[in-house]
């Protein structure tokens, strides 16, 4: 019984929101996922794989993006606002931007309280002086900060391409959302990946060495884990598609053969070469990123690219 207990993902800790979107998901036509499920703790690991493979670009030129703008960061948002970081994760861009906007307090936002905690005291030791306050939360809803920071011009903080998960309608919701809740005379930093050649992007999601195919996967291998699922893992396979008409990678797992399976005590089928649709990572141009911007009601003031122009890293106040 201790051994079933300390598994990680025991069915027993399986997120009744994992458990609903997952069941509902298998059961629509076309079949999908949200991409927020892909974080438990290995694929969290994997998607850490992910951010130093070769092929895998957005990561290593944001940090480098991020290295030259912090300065100039600095000098248009000033010193002393309160830095609120949407979806903190285990971020190591997170110093660079500490490090030179010397905020008055850093609040890290995510879902997984866990995370946050351990991520949290990393910093605390990385940045003793500095005022840590963790904050657990769905940020994709309009949350209430922390009052030790009500009078504080706040800058937002959103790196990673994140936004790119989300499709327009619910990015403006999102940008919109944040708006609100830092208040006014917010600023927002936030790292956007750029459109570019087919063949750049596809080898960035299916890259050679298979670690995006694992993490893709890993989403099946959680599911048979956390909600009693036999889905055969063998008989899918990852697909990377540029979806050219709405700008965006699409990442699918396609079934090989006609499998039939159960999660949850739920009956499933899904007949060869039929796919559960898994991730969308839409990718942004300089124009269609302003207007995203400014359709969420942030005024673009300044922007950072590679020499490549691979991302691009936007400054904007509310
Ligand atoms: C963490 C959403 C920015 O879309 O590039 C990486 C996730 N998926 N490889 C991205 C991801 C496949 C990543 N984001």
């Amino acid at each position: 019984m201790l051994k079933r207990e300390i598994e990680d993902g025991d069915q027993s800790l399986a997120d009744p929101q994992f458990r609903a979107d997952v069941l509902a998901g298998l059961a629509r036509r076309p079949r999908a996922i949200p991409a927020r499920w892909f974080y438990d703790r290995r694929g969290s690991e994997l998607f850490e794989e992910i951010t130093e493979l070769p092929e895998y670009y957005p990561t290593r030129t944001e940090r480098a993006i991020l290295e030259r703008a912090c300065p100039e960061v600095a000098t248009i948002a000033g010193t002393g606002r309160a830095v609120v970081e949407f979806g903190s994760g285990s971020s190591v861009k997170t110093p660079i931007l500490l490090r030179t906007v010397a905020p008055s307090a850093y609040v890290p936002i995510d879902i997984s309280g866990d995370f946050l905690r351990e991520s949290s005291k990393t910093l605390s030791r990385q940045f003793p002086d500095l005022l840590v306050l963790p904050f657990e939360a769905d940020f994709m809803k309009p949350l209430t900060l922390p009052r030790t920071i009500a009078d504080a011009p706040k800058l937002g903080f959103f790196p990673g391409s994140t936004i790119g998960n989300m499709i327009p309608r619910q990015a403006v919701d999102l940008l919109r959302s944040m708006r609100e809740s830092l208040g006014e005379g917010a600023m927002l930093l936030i790292g956007m990946d750029r459109i570019k050649d087919e063949s750049t992007l596809m080898s960035a999601y299916d890259d050679a060495a298979g670690v995006t195919a694992a993490f893709n996967l890993n989403l099946l291998d959680r599911i048979n884990r956390e909600l009693e699922g036999t889905i055969p893992v063998d008989a899918f396979r990852h697909r990377a598609i540029w979806n050219d008409d709405r700008a965006r990678i699409e990442m699918h797992l396609e079934a090989t053969r006609d499998v039939a399976f159960t999660v949850a005590g739920n009956d499933f089928t899904v007949p060869a070469g039929e796919t559960i649709h898994t991730e969308n990572s839409h990718k942004y141009g300089t124009r269609d990123a302003r207007i995203l911007l400014r359709s969420g009601g942030w005024t673009p003031v300044a922007m950072w690219t590679d020499p490549g122009d691979r991302f691009a890293l936007y400054l904007a106040e509310a």
